[in-house]
């Protein structure tokens, strides 16, 4: 039976495994294994595939004609393996057949396999007759049942249980139960430690180079210890990984045992008795250590002693277990029925990969999880949607991440330098040392072309930087990092917009031109030389917002630290006056009474949509099925995601009417419903993070088709809704959005200077939530939300009550340790 707190897959089905892989991937936020069979390697089903967070490597690759350096997330060695096989002179007793394995349901099947005896046995092998893969959510496990049936009548039950600790960020460890229905024979094990891995999971990438692990060195350590090291080739990241192999129940004379060991991989190999009602058990506990540790040691060495003197595997999973309560005790996000599953899948994910350890460790939110290698694991200004869930959840988390963009502010001023520009310009996509990792070509699978990408205009990730910092600032409270890091990270950015903007007279405005908005699709006006649009009315209106809180937060701090930030920035007083009229004076397009998406969008030719979609049904690939018919997106009103619509997502409806009168312009309920209605019919959600944008802004609105997309958000990397991408990693930033929108979104909760505000948006679909978060210090406030009305718990602490602003501008108060309930008046 499915329930809530399991993900299930009744049937091995290959065409979906890698799908399968992806959604079971497991991790504790340093690093990840994906759901793959112990039994597999990388082929055209499956993928094993373990990853670092933070470990990058870049090679240099030949693809049509030109040199291109790629720096990716770096696949390590496979801990996993496990084959297996019965060995072909065992004692058959057909009909000798149990009525259920040790759990009890141990399903018949028929003896009609014909492969040889003595075949290495898994998913793909003819005599399987059961298969069920379980990820459990509460636990953070994943088990895989499988039974072969030969046809001699051997009947072998397999079962893996694996696990991720999440309560020791260097262990892992994987318990086999093998149990022959109906016959005693012996089986052969082969536990192996492989390191001779490659970077090939994204077909689109199959031309560029991915052997990134050198230098291997493996053995086998006297009491049995697996080890493996190897290096990154260019970054240099030295890896060491250990694996202790226990084989049960056996005295040492049962077993015969065999070790073998090349450069990249060892395999232990053992030949054990197996009957009815003894069931084998081999554990792989391993451990995972590299140079990027502190404190700095020798990964190896440490590998083999903490693989060593882990406990066994019961131990593991119950302190594993208990972790996993504590993280969903603060994490959860709790819902009725299908959906609540979903969330609770998205909340797994997102915390297997942004987990209460990432805040020890220097590193971003990677857009596709540590679960594939799609986007080469790099981060994206996708922490747009995951950081609000981290800052009421895990606000420690939530610093970190902002942190990982403070270091690389200097490399984001050199980036500015270097383009002529002032200030930080923060790359649009980022790895490990913060430089622009946007790829300059791209693959059109459809054409076979590879294709100039101009992607890395996409100025306004600095904006989202600057957005996080600023709400992360409001929901904790900690002007530590405000007054710090927070500051200098606005700082930077409004500076940038201030030399980004150029004073137009005709217009009586100032205008940012040459960017990408969030549509990608848009990189260039029809037939221009150079690419780039000008004044993308999200990338100007976002500009000015930055400058006006920049301005805000500058006012707040102490002089000292004022005149210190000055003089680091090389800024004086004039320059700050300047910003002031930035804030008011960016130029915003409009167009038939509608926010233009850019300067020119409402003279672009009309698509023909009924056409596309009737010749191609799937249309989200607009770019890609354009360009192979020799033409562009370019020439048309037709977005790939939301662009002037993220608006809506980052401000409620006052605050985004506030903001445009401060830049001189009315925006009226009217005006904003046309421009959603506008782009609505405009856009064909090429990306993951659209529907999401779509179904928050028109929950806001109200509007009817607000759980359409709200639940093709949810159901975008479940029922793998882009046709294959899931399986290449999740899409981090719609998962986590999906519970954002829950919260802060229906919910409505909005941390503010002045208090909590709570203004509901009721869902029909999502009538309920109840989920617990931190605010100015105080951690565990519950809230339950309930049609018609809200109740809020805040613990006893020595902070005082939690202010309230209410719909209607009502102000409350709950006192620590007190609980309110509130009538919410209808829509
Ligand atoms: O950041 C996104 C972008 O908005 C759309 N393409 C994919 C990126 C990574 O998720």
């Amino acid at each position: 039976m499915t329930t809530s707190w399991r993900w299930e897959y009744r049937a091995y089905a290959p065409e979906t495994e890698r799908l399968a892989e992806s959604l079971c991937t497991l991790g504790n936020g340093r690093f990840a294994t994906r759901g793959s069979a112990p039994e597999s390697t990388a082929d055209g089903v499956h993928y094993p595939a373990t990853y670092l967070a933070g470990c990058y490597d870049r090679l240099t690759s030949t693809v049509a004609g030109r040199t291109v350096s790629n720096e990716d997330m770096v696949r390590l060695p496979d801990w996993t393996a496990l084959r297996y096989r019965c060995l072909p002179d065992d004692d058959v007793r057909p009909g000798d057949v149990p009525a259920g394995d040790a759990s009890g349901d141990a399903p018949a099947g028929d003896a009609s396999g014909d492969a040889p005896p003595g075949d290495w046995l898994g998913p793909d092998h003819p005599t399987l007759r059961h298969h069920r893969v379980s990820l459990d959510l509460r636990t953070g496990t994943l088990t895989r049942h499988m039974l072969f049936h030969d046809a001699r009548g051997h009947r072998l039950g397999v079962t893996h249980t694996r696990l991720v600790h999440m309560g020791d960020p260097h262990l892992a460890a994987q318990r086999t139960v093998f149990r022959a229905y109906g016959w005693s024979g012996r089986i052969e094990v082969a536990a192996v430690l492989d390191g001779d891995v490659t970077n090939a999971g994204v077909d689109r990438y199959r031309a560029l180079a991915g052997r990134h692990l050198v230098a291997h060195r493996a053995g086998v350590e006297a009491e049995g210890t697996a080890w493996l090291s190897c290096s990154t080739s260019a970054s240099d990241v030295r890896i060491g990984l250990a694996v202790r192999t226990s084989v049960r129940p056996l005295a040492a004379a049962d077993r015969a045992s065999a070790v073998t060991a090349t450069a990249t991989a060892t395999t232990q190999t053992s030949v054990v008795p197996i009957r009815r009602g003894r069931p084998v058990v081999v554990v792989k506990t391993a451990a995972l250590f590299t140079s990027l540790d502190r404190p700095l040691a020798d990964p190896v060495r440490r590998g083999i002693e903490h693989a060593g003197h882990a406990p066994d595997f019961p131990s593991l999973l119950a302190s594993h277990r208990a972790s996993w309560q504590r993280i969903w005790s603060e994490g959860e996000l709790r819902t009725e029925g299908e959906t609540g599953r979903i969330l609770r899948l998205h909340a797994f994910h997102v915390l297997q990969t942004l987990s209460p350890h990432t805040a020890d460790l220097d590193v971003g939110v990677p857009a596709r999880g540590l679960h594939g290698e799609a986007y080469r694991g790099h981060v994206f200004w996708d922490e747009l949607f995951v950081l609000p869930y981290l800052a009421l959840h895990f606000p420690e988390t939530a610093r970190a991440l902002l942190m990982y963009r403070y270091r690389r502010l200097p490399a984001a001023r050199e980036s500015a330098r270097r383009a002529g520009a002032q200030g930080a310009m923060f790359p649009w996509q980022s790895g490990s040392s913060g430089t622009e990792e946007t790829q300059r070509f791209h693959l059109n699978p459809r054409s076979g072309r590879w294709l100039p990408d101009h992607s890395h205009l996409q100025h306004h990730v600095g904006s989202a930087v600057a957005w996080n910092a600023w709400q992360y600032g409001l929901a904790t409270g900690d002007t530590g990092f405000m007054h710090g890091p927070g500051a200098e990270l606005l700082l930077h950015v409004a500076h940038f917009w201030a030399g980004a903007a150029t004073w137009d007279a005709g217009l009586g405005r100032y205008r940012i031109r040459g960017v990408v908005g969030p549509d990608e699709y848009h990189d260039a006006y029809p037939d221009a030389a150079a690419p780039g649009i000008d004044d993308n009315a999200y990338t100007n209106v976002t500009a000015a917002w930055v400058l006006a809180r920049a301005l805000d937060l500058y006012g707040e701090i102490p002089a000292a630290r004022r005149t210190e930030l000055l003089a680091h920035l090389g800024l004086d007083a004039d320059d700050l006056g300047s910003w002031e009229e930035l804030s008011h004076r960016m130029y915003v397009p409009f167009h038939h009474e509608v926010i233009s998406q850019f300067h020119g969008y409402g003279d672009l030719a009309e698509f023909d949509w009924d056409t596309y979609r009737a010749r191609y049904r799937d249309i989200r690939r607009l770019d890609r099925i354009l360009e192979a018919e020799g033409d562009t997106p370019n020439r048309y009103q037709a977005s790939k995601q939301a662009d002037t619509l993220m608006l809506g997502y980052l401000f409620r409806p006052a605050e985004l009417a506030r903001l445009f009168s401060r830049l001189g312009y009315a925006l009226d309920d009217e005006l904003w419903a046309r421009t959603v209605a506008y782009y609505l019919r405009r856009t064909c959600h090429g990306s993951t993070l659209s529907s999401l944008v779509h179904g928050w802004v028109l929950a806001r609105q109200q509007g009817p088709e607000a759980w359409r997309f709200s639940r093709e958000a949810l159901i975008g990397d479940v029922t793998d809704i882009q046709g294959g991408t899931t399986g290449e990693g999740i899409h981090l930033g719609a998962m986590a959005g999906t519970l954002d929108l829950v919260e802060r979104g229906i919910t409505g909760l909005d941390p503010g200077t002045d208090g909590l505000h709570i203004d509901p948006v009721p869902l029909t679909e999502i009538p309920g939530s109840a989920f617990s978060f931190s605010y100015l210090g105080h951690r565990d406030i519950r809230i339950r939300f309930r049609p018609g009305r809200l109740g809020i718990r805040v613990p006893p602490s020595p902070l005082g009550p939690v202010p309230l602003v209410l719909p209607g501008g009502r102000r409350e108060r709950v006192a620590a340790g007190g609980e309110r309930w509130f009538r919410l008046p209808a829509r």
